[in-house]
């Protein structure tokens, strides 16, 4: 295994119920170390590039009104095999199918208000961190 940076986001349904510490005592707990965080409010382009993937998806549309409508805290971590490591602390996307213990089965409201992003490889992990963080702003 190889130390690995992911990228997560915690989502404006978390940080509008002053989720941020909880949120990330869990991924601290989990073992993984925040190296780079800021709180930002996305602007609807960078919501609709980030998730260009789902453009075709019936979603989609709820989805960037979703991450527009408050801040929210962009974050890399770092840690051994943190990409799949991340993913299984988040939990599934639904909360409802989510497992004890995960970030989405303690906090997230809907399948779209999920509270947390993860990366899901290595190759949209340095993607999406390139698209907020500079090299300098992450600090292992
Ligand atoms: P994410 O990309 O945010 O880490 O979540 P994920 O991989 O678990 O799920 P993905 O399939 O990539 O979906 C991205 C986000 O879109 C919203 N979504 N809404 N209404 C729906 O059926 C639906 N499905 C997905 C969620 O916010 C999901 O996290
Ligand atoms: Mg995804």
């Amino acid at each position: 295994m190889a130390v690995e940076h992911t990228f997560s986001i915690i989502k404006p349904d978390a940080t509008k119920r002053n989720l941020t510490g909880s949120v990330n005592a869990v991924i601290e707990k989990a073992g993984l170390r925040i190296v780079a965080q800021k709180r930002v409010q996305m602007t609807r382009a960078q919501a609709e590039t980030f998730y260009a993937i789902h453009r075709e998806r019936p979603f989609f549309g709820e989805l960037v009104d979703f991450m527009v409508s408050g801040p929210v805290v962009v974050q890399v971590l770092e840690g051994e095999d943190a990409i799949v490591r991340y993913r299984d602390v988040m939990g599934a996307t639904n909360p409802a199918n989510a497992a004890e213990g995960t970030i989405r089965k303690l906090f997230a409201l809907s399948v779209g208000e999920n509270t947390v992003h993860g990366s899901d490889s290595r190759e949209n992990a340095a993607i999406e961190i390139a698209q907020f963080f500079a090299g300098n702003e992450i600090v292992g």
